[in-house]
Parts: structure tokens; sequence; C-alpha cells
């Protein structure tokens, strides 16, 4: 069926790119370095080389297993160390990033070289285990500031709680590839145009609905659920017209997709502590902390289900959280009915 009111956009219009829009960002900062801008310039360069891999990945023998573990214990895919190797190689240009961490390194790389002051922290490719089966998967990142007069950083200057982060994001490979980011105020999406080689802006200042229809939380692990969260998904469940209930339930198993459809069209993604995971599954360094900060950027809420994710300061670097991101209202109800139970 024709749709009458549409028209083709106007071919002399181009829109905004990635680095202008955080270029003119810049200039409204009379102060900056243009430091920064640099910085996240190589984490969209990193995007860039990440998705033409992805893109390929059936051709170029880089799917499957390395037949290592990493520091979780979990097997490593041959993407998940080009997408890690690929963010060092490109962080390590310019000197800005003084120190990376990601998912993928029992410890954190130093660029001794580096004058910046800068640390990142990344998931370079979240949601492994779709890898091989085409479904989305992404790339998470946290930017912390680092002041070198405190001398050269060590794995300690990274246990710092996601409040302190001055930018995070994330980039799903999906049907196409989006940037997401936020440096605190305003989150805005950029979508890859392969053609042209550069991220345009094409979702200006995102709102996380303040609620929406549909859950995420990994159904499977229902026996090991607390008291709180089973009568919270049992719930979601119970027809109630006025509240929208009973929910849809989503839930693709990469944090990326699921939260980036939460963050769109509202909701509620849970991966809370259950008896299986005593502590959560999710990392707060690399995926809690920069997704809790993109949330709330947006108008959404964020919580561990017994307190602030961005006030969680890590003792360690891989540590696990329980992670419950979405909507505010859709958070909040969970708080109240898991709050409920004292277990
Ligand atoms: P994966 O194990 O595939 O790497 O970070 C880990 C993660 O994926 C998240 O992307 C995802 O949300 C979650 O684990 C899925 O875990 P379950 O398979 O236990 O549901």
């Amino acid at each position: 069926m024709s749709n009458a009111s549409w028209s083709p956009p106007d071919a002399s219009s181009v829109g905004s790119t990635l680095e202008t829009f955080i270029l003119e960002g810049m200039f409204q900062r009379p102060a900056a370095t243009g430091a920064f801008t640099s910085l996240l310039n190589q984490i969209a360069l990193a995007a860039k080389i990440i998705t033409t891999r992805v893109r390929r990945a059936g051709l170029a023998d880089v799917l499957g297993y390395t037949g290592d573990e990493n520091v979780q214990g979990e097997r490593v895919q041959k993407l998940d160390v080009i997408a890690n190797d690929t963010l060092i190689a490109s962080l390590r240009r310019r000197g800005h990033c003084a120190g990376l961490a990601t998912e993928e390194l029992v410890d954190p790389v130093f660029f001794a070289n580096a004058t910046g002051g800068y640390l990142v922290v990344a998931d370079p490719l979240d949601g492994s285990s779709n890898i091989d089966v085409n479904i989305s998967i992404g790339t998470i990142f946290g930017i912390l500031r680092y002041e070198r007069s405190a001398g050269p950083p060590t794995p300690q200057s990274f246990l710092r709680a996601g409040r302190e982060l001055a930018a995070a994001g994330y980039v799903i490979y999906g049907s196409s590839t989006v940037l997401v980011l936020t440096t605190g105020k305003g989150v805005h999406g950029f979508t890859w145009d392969p053609s042209a080689g550069e991220f345009f802006l094409s979702h200006e200042n995102i709102r996380c609905p303040e609620k929406g229809n549909s859950y995420s939380i990994n159904e499977g692990n229902s026996a090991y659920y607390t008291e709180g969260v089973k009568r919270w998904n049992a719930w979601l469940k119970q027809p109630d017209k006025a509240d929208g209930r009973p929910y849809s339930h989503r839930y693709v198993g990469s944090l990326v997709a699921d939260a980036h459809r939460t963050l769109m069209k509202g909701g509620i993604f849970a991966y809370p502590a259950d008896k299986k995971s005593p502590r959560g599954k999710l990392r707060l360094l690399y995926e809690a902390s920069p997704m809790a900060f993109i949330f709330e950027a947006a108008g959404g809420k964020a919580t561990t289900g017994r307190e602030r994710v961005l006030d969680v300061v890590p003792e360690e670097l891989h540590q696990r959280v329980p992670l419950v991101i979405g909507s505010l209202k859709d958070v909040e109800a969970y708080e109240r009915i898991v709050g409920e139970i004292d277990d």
C-alpha cells in the first residue's frame, strides 16, 4: 500500500555526522581542548572497523571459538578478540586514552606514551552467544576522566562509581549499525551509512518512554528467581487493562539489543541476582554502569534492586552486579514489588 503523504528527502540535505555533532558540542565549550572529541572519534573509528568485520564475518573465517577462555571462564570467540584488539589499537593512537579495561582483558592495558587524561572501560563485543547466529550484538563503552597529576593510572584507577562517567555509549550491530552516545545530558543515536563511511545523526535527544508494555528477562532462570522477583514476574502477567498488563515478553539475550529496544520503546530489562548468579551476571564496569548512565540521561531508571546502579563503587574490575533498567514507572514498580519481600 502506498503512503501518499511520504515524499523523498531532499537530496541536497546532508545530515550531521557524528564528528560534526561532537565538534559543534565542543565549540559551545570554549575551554575544551579537543582531546575528548578526538577520543570519541577514536571510539567511533573502532566501531566502524568492528562493524565491517561483523558484517563480513561469515565470509572471513572469523566465526567460532579461539579455543581460549576469558577471565570470566567463558569461551572466547574469534570476533571477541578482533573487537578487543581493534579497540586497543584505536585508543593507543593520539595519546588521549591513558588506559583501557575490558571484559576480555585480565588486567587493563596502559598506554605509556599517552598524555591525555581519560580512561576507557568497554565490553568490546557484547552478546557473544549470538555471534554465530546473526542476532544483534554490540560494543558498550564508558569514559572516565583521569587526573594526570595523580601519577600513572593503575588498575585501581578504574574502580569508580558510574556516576563519575564523563560519557557512555554503545554500538548495536543490528539490521543497521547504530551508535548511541551521551555525555550525561541528552542521548543521541547515529546510524552508520556504509556508502558514505560515516555515522549520521538519526535519533536526536532519545527519551525513554515513562512507561512501556514489554519486559525482558531470562525466563529460563525462573526456578532460581528470588521470591520478590517471582512475585514481580507473576504481576506482569496478570491482566489489568487500565495498567496495560499483561506485558509482552521480549528477550534477545544480547544486552545491547535488549537495552536498545527498551530505551527506544520503553518497558523493563532485568538480569537480577538469583540462586544461580547470587551477584547477578552482568559486569558492573563494562555493561551495567554505562547502560545505567545512558538510561538515566534519557529519563529512565537503573537499579540493582537495592540501590542506584550509578552509586555502586566497584571493588574489583570484573565485578558482577544485578541490573534492572528501563522506563521510570516500570523500574519503580519493580522496586516496589520486589521490595515487599525481604529475600
Ligand atoms: P553473552 O553471555 O552472550 O555474552 O554479557 C553477557 C550476556 O551475553 C549479555 O549480553 C546478555 O544480556 C546476557 O549475557 C545473557 O545471559 P543469559 O544467556 O544468561 O540469559
